[in-house]
């Protein structure tokens, strides 16, 4: 039988998992890292990286028109963002899963943002909401090893 919806997502794709300057600055990266790694999912580009303007603007653009734009700008060039790409089955929606709700008061205990953030506008990390979003900004973002 073939069941094209249950294929499609067997699809090994990637991730873009960005740990936000506040989560650099607090000594997050460790702990995020692991998170990911004892999950399972590989780990195929890294980088530390102070993203200019110009590119944080490109990687938030479906968001230009809400009022915390510029605020969000000043906040992911506020320091070095670590960039990541990983890699796996199912692994976007997974990450997702791990990360948790933007608003980190709404985000479930066991999550990154439920257990290591208070603020949406300091939510310690990205991660990509489809895989052709995965590839993009990997692809804006991010060194493929
Ligand atoms: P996501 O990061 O969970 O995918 P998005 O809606 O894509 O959430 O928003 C991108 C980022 O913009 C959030 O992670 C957060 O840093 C910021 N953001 C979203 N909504 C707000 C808000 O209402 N106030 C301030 N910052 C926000
Ligand atoms: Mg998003």
């Amino acid at each position: 039988i073939f069941l094209p919806h249950l294929v499609a997502s067997l699809e090994v794709e990637q991730s873009y998992i960005m740990i936000k300057p506040d989560g650099v600055q607090r000594g997050l990266v460790g702990e995020i890292i692991s998170r990911f790694e004892k999950k399972g999912f590989k780990l195929t580009g890294l980088k530390l990286f102070q993203c200019p303007q110009e590119l944080a603007e490109e990687h938030y653009k479906d968001l230009q028109s809400k009022p915390f734009f510029p605020k969000l700008i000043q906040y992911i060039t506020s320091g070095p963002v670590v960039c990541m790409a990983w890699e796996g089955v199912g692994v976007v929606a997974s990450a997702r899963k791990l990360i948790g709700a933007t608003n980190p008061l709404q985000a479930e205990p066991g999550t990154i943002r439920g257990d290591l953030a208070v603020q949406t506008g300091r939510n310690v990390i990205h991660g990509s909401d489809s895989p052709e979003n995965g590839k993009r900004e990997i692809g804006n973002l991010c060194c493929i090893l």
